[in-house]
């Protein structure tokens, strides 16, 4: 091969040109200096703390643009085959400090900044989260890209750049919820670059009408065009110089999005007010579980959809392959059902633009798409009514129809006459109005199909895809369970703990932190006093940076000197944060009958919640306003606050809980069995050596396994019992206070106005008192028998802090760098990519 053509101009002039990495303390200075005083305008006399985390973040973004060309140009020159993550959602939280772990740059950047007079915590403290998600879907997004980079695999995520991320969660002194905007591009965001250059345009409505060449070929015409602008965000790789990239979407605007409803607090009615152009990424919707049926979300999950499958399909043409080689090359993994409508848009592209023949199409698109789900929940499986669709994307109607047609002709093949399994497997749900189900589309039109964690792809293979699995075959639908990036949920949250893991297991943190069995080797020193003593101190230093951060944003102290007991979550019924505080206002009941003897007894219990509700969910935001008035009894209690604090922590965000993790000694994730599909912020508990409370559901099961039965707090009824309990709460109801008097008990003080005398808690607590749907009647009695074996086993300190050791030691299992290596090798086949 001779020599690569330099393509531009004079070769040494451009290399020359061409700047490193920043190394020393002086590059990184001078470089901090120069954005101030070119990208800020601003000097030494007029900079301040948001200038300077400013001007800092625009340097590391220099240092980080250096690895993303070459990465690019590394994959340029070896085309290797790519994989694709659209997600509808990407929760990044703050970049700078996870940008400057990743370059190896933290203590550089520590002292530039202090030479220049900033300390790098006020620094990092300015940075606004990017909060482009809803929770645990959109976090376990971020996770992915970071162990992409991580472990050099050729990886991008698209998704959307709303202009609006996840509301800002108040809480009115009554104990109500209110939503707040987030403008969280308001201080300009240095962590992007506007790609003015490549843009997409967008068609919506219009008509599909046959060509006039003679063809025969769909046209899609008319309607309305939008313009979709890239924005690219570097993911920069622990350890490695390869930077991926996060392409994230605008709707060219034309007119803004309504504020003035949102700001008189209506805020889906803002969210739904304006159906121009630029609305289409003007904001996240807030739910995490539903929103279907709306049709500014219908066009947010096209226009996304379409921008990133025209920016793949260009990026394979550029390699002048033939098109069946697209999956050769291509990779697009489907986070949940939201991008769903990338498989007849491909399909589209194929058929009518490119003149392939159905079945050629239909091929490429199979071996292209991979799906996971992630809720095996009823109403979270997202529907689109047909009408709506018809008018939105006549075209894409159309191809559904005509991929429905083919699949049923080829089930009613292997299973002639059986009407209602036809009826159970169609894309279209019958009713009024007729609607497609999009969790059919995505198994049918995918290579494979997974569920997040062993049991909730048990379930997604024996319930609501079972028809699927027989017709198909078991080997399509397999399991990946989810992970977590060590490095933001554990070197950066808890650094103290890190360098101690670092001291004990004497190897390198880069060794460790991307190999994560090797924590392994700490399970020996579970038996040394001194390690002991050394992991029990840094547990309490966190909790007292907690209980300095409740200080300092809501001017409430803590005390340290108690348990930590925390959950931090989405509110919903199924996670059951209600059942929770019932459990603590047993435990106030039960303090206030106390003899003080008795009481002497008790181990001093801080609980903490967290979580924010869909605007639109009453019984949520009932829940929360219980939390909330019942802390404020329970504080103000003169007879119980040695023994017992309750504290909701108002607008819950990664990096809140980037400090509540490490805090906590254990937390709660108590879901009805068979509804919580993985959870991770489980794992990120237990990798800070916090012991878990739960029932036996979603990731719990294998983080049990992983770390010990013994290390685990479990209760609660099984998968297996939940349907038949339900059946007979239905049909045989038992009053509560035949079935669980304790609980009764607990309702009965709550109507009775201990928390506030009326009866604005009556629709929450008729929940249980009615069907109960979620069980807690049933769970009740033995989760306040695991919350006692918890306090019994918190007295024995020693033996506790083996527990937590021993469980941050087999936690290795839940890296994320081993989930994503699980897809890159079992999925998409694509291979890491180093370079030097
Ligand atoms: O996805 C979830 C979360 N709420 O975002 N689902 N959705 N949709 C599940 O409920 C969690 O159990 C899961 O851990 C998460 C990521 O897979």
């Amino acid at each position: 091969a001779g020599k690569e053509q330099w393509p531009r101009g004079e070769e040494e002039v451009w290399r020359a040109g061409i700047r490193g990495l920043d190394k020393t303390v002086d590059d990184i200075t001078k470089s901090v200096v120069n954005h101030v005083q070119t990208s800020l305008a601003r000097q030494a006399y007029n900079i301040d703390d948001l200038g300077a985390y400013q001007a800092a973040a625009l340097s590391v973004r220099d240092n980080l643009l250096v690895n993303w060309n070459e990465t690019q140009l590394n994959y340029t020159k070896k085309n290797p085959k790519r994989a694709y993550y659209l997600s509808l959602e990407f929760l990044m939280g703050r970049t700078l400090d996870n940008a400057l772990l990743n370059l190896g740059l933290k203590d550089e950047y520590k002292d530039g900044v202090q030479k220049l007079g900033f300390s790098i915590e006020d620094i990092l403290d300015k940075e606004r989260d990017a909060a482009l998600g809803n929770g645990g879907l959109g976090r376990l997004a971020a996770c992915y890209l970071d162990s992409g980079s991580s472990t050099e695999l050729p990886l991008w995520g698209y998704g959307l750049r709303y202009k609006y991320g996840i509301f800002q969660q108040l809480i009115s002194p009554e104990g109500n919820q209110l939503e707040a905007p987030d403008p969280w591009l308001d201080n300009q965001n240095p962590w992007e670059l506007p790609r003015l250059d490549v843009t997409y345009e967008i068609r919506f409505y219009g008509r599909s009408e046959r060509s006039h060449d003679g063809s025969g070929r769909a046209v899609w015409a008319g309607g309305q065009e939008v313009v979709a602008v890239a924005y690219d965000v570097m993911i920069p790789g622990y350890g490695t110089k390869t930077t991926n990239n996060l392409r994230l979407w605008e709707s060219r605007s034309k007119r803004g999005f309504d504020l003035n409803s949102f700001n008189a607090g209506n805020y889906e009615g803002a969210v739904e007010s304006s159906n121009s152009a630029d609305a289409i990424t003007s904001v996240l919707y807030p739910n995490d579980h539903t929103s279907f049926g709306k049709e500014l979300r219908l066009k947010q999950q096209y226009f996304w959809t379409a921008a990133s499958l025209a920016d793949i399909m260009r990026r394979f043409k550029n390699q002048n392959k033939p098109l069946a080689q697209f999956p050769d090359f291509v990779a697009i993994q489907l986070n949940d059902t939201h991008p769903t409508l990338a498989i007849p848009e491909l399909m589209r592209i194929l058929i009518d633009e490119e003149d392939l023949t159905w079945d050629q199409a239909w091929t490429i698109v199979t071996n292209t798409f991979f799906y996971t789900n992630h809720t095996v929940l009823p109403e979270a499986l997202e529907k689109w009514p047909v009408p709506l669709l018809e008018h939105v994307l006549p075209r894409h109607l159309q191809i559904i129809y005509d991929i429905n047609l083919f699949f049923l002709q080829a089930v009613e093949k292997k299973y002639p006459g059986d009407r209602e399994r036809l009826a159970r497997m169609s894309l279209i749900e019958e009713g009024q109005p007729k609607q497609v189900r999009m969790a059919h589309l995505a198994a049918i039109g995918s290579r494979k199909v997974n569920g997040v964690a062993e049991l909730h792809s048990d379930l997604v293979r024996t319930t609501i895809l079972k028809d699927f699995v027989e017709f198909e075959g078991l080997s399509k639908y397999s399991n990946v369970t989810n992970g977590i990036t060590p490095r933001r949920w554990l070197d950066q949250c808890n650094p103290e703990l890190s360098a101690l893991i670092t001291k004990t297991l004497a190897v390198d943190k880069n060794v460790w932190l991307k190999d994560l069995k090797l924590l392994k080797g700490l399970i020996p020193h579970a038996e040394d006093a001194d390690f002991r003593k050394a992991w029990a101190a840094i547990k309490q230093r966190n909790k007292e940076r907690l209980a300095a951060h409740v200080q300092s944003t809501l001017g409430l102290t803590v005390r340290t000197d108690a348990m930590f007991d925390v959950q931090i979550k989405r509110i919903h019924e199924y996670k059951r944060q209600t059942l929770n505080i019932l459990g603590v206002i047993h435990r106030y009941l039960t303090l206030k009958v106390m003899t003080p003897e008795e009481k002497a007894k008790v181990n001093p219990r801080v609980v903490f919640f967290a979580g924010k509700a869909a605007p639109a969910y009453y019984i949520a935001k009932l829940t929360i306003r219980l939390i909330v008035n019942v802390a404020k009894v329970i504080n103000g209690d003169p007879d119980t606050k040695d023994y017992l604090q309750l504290y909701f922590l108002p607008d819950y965000s990664v990096s809140l809980a980037e400090v509540l993790i490490p805090a906590s000694d254990i937390s709660q994730h108590i879901s009805t069995a068979g509804t919580e599909a993985s959870g991770t912020s489980n794992m990120k508990f237990c990798l800070n050596g916090g012991l878990l409370l739960g029932t036996v559901d979603g990731a719990n099961i294998e983080i049990a396994e992983e770390v010990g039965e013994s290390n685990v707090f479990f209760f609660g009824h099984l998968t297996p019992a939940v349907e038949d309990l339900r059946y007979q709460h239905l049909y045989h109801p038992v009053p509560i206070e035949e079935k669980c008097p304790a609980l009764a008990n607990v309702l009965n003080q709550i109507s009775s106005g201990l928390f506030g005398n009326d009866d604005i808690y009556e629709p929450l607590l008729n929940t249980i008192r009615q069907n109960d749907y979620y069980l807690l009647s049933d769970d009740f009695d033995s989760y306040i028998a695991a919350l006692a074996m918890v306090d019994e086993a918190y007295q024995d300190k020693e033996e506790w802090i083996k527990k937590s050791i021993n469980t941050t030691a087999n936690m290795g299992k839940f890296s994320s760098d081993r989930a994503i290596l699980e897809y890159a090798e079992s999925f998409w086949n694509i291979e890491p990519t180093p370079f030097k």
